[in-house]
């Protein structure tokens, strides 16, 4: 396998999970800030120009977050990445969507592209500003799932990485004060050996 990523992206958390797996696979940067997404070689693994990407064994490539996860975690069952209950099964689900879709694509992408949701230069502002609520919003109703458990669900699932590479924008990119619960969860995380090797992987260290 191969995984398309950039460092510090979301794709550092489909990074974190084939660290947990443990299988062989290769890493390739693409240089975001150059724009590397929008040339010919990469719009032929992936014509939505983001990352992550991952090249399968067999040749198919796989995109979207939250898509990848859920194969790799159903690919490699011992792994124990995702419940085997199904409604926890759809839980994790649920919290993934929600951190890639809305706290991901609606309020970090409005704190880090608001030229993306602002024609006019003199509203960046005001789009900043409803992306950090929005970001905000979202690590309070992860806080209160968190409760006093350690992980989002019944064990250390994918949910967590999710809730991690976002966590990693809020307090590694100093965007936001995280709540006590997902300050205590992204210290949790940090420790975790393949957290550990994935960030070094890309420099975060
Ligand atoms: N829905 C996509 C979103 C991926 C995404 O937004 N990736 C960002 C990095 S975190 C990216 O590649 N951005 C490049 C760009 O928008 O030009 C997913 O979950 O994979």
């Amino acid at each position: 396998m191969k995984l398309f990523y950039a460092p510090g992206a979301c794709s550092l958390g489909i990074h974190i999970i084939l660290e947990e797996i443990g299988v062989p696979y290769e890493a390739q940067a693409v240089n975001l800030r150059e724009g590397e997404q929008f040339k010919p070689a990469f719009l032929a693994v992936n014509p939505k120009s983001k990352v992550p990407a991952l090249l399968l064994d067999h040749g198919e490539i796989l995109t979207e977050w939250v898509a990848i996860a859920g194969y790799l975690a159903a690919t490699n069952p011992q792994a124990r990445l995702v419940p085997e209950d199904p409604l926890e099964w759809a839980r994790a689900t649920e919290i993934m969507v929600y951190v890639n879709s809305y706290m991901h694509g609606q309020g970090f992408s409005r704190i880090f592209r608001p030229d993306r949701f602002a024609p006019n230069p003199e509203d960046k502002d005001a789009v900043r500003a409803e992306g950090r609520r929005m970001f905000a919003e979202g690590f309070a109703l992860m806080d209160e799932r968190l409760g006093d458990k350690d992980f989002l669900l019944s064990h250390y699932t994918i949910a967590d990485v999710a809730l991690f590479y976002v966590s990693y924008w809020a307090e590694g990119r100093q965007t936001l004060t995280l709540p006590p619960r997902v300050a205590a969860h992204y210290a949790r995380m940090k420790s975790r050996p393949a957290v550990i090797s994935a960030m070094n992987a890309e420099g975060l260290a």
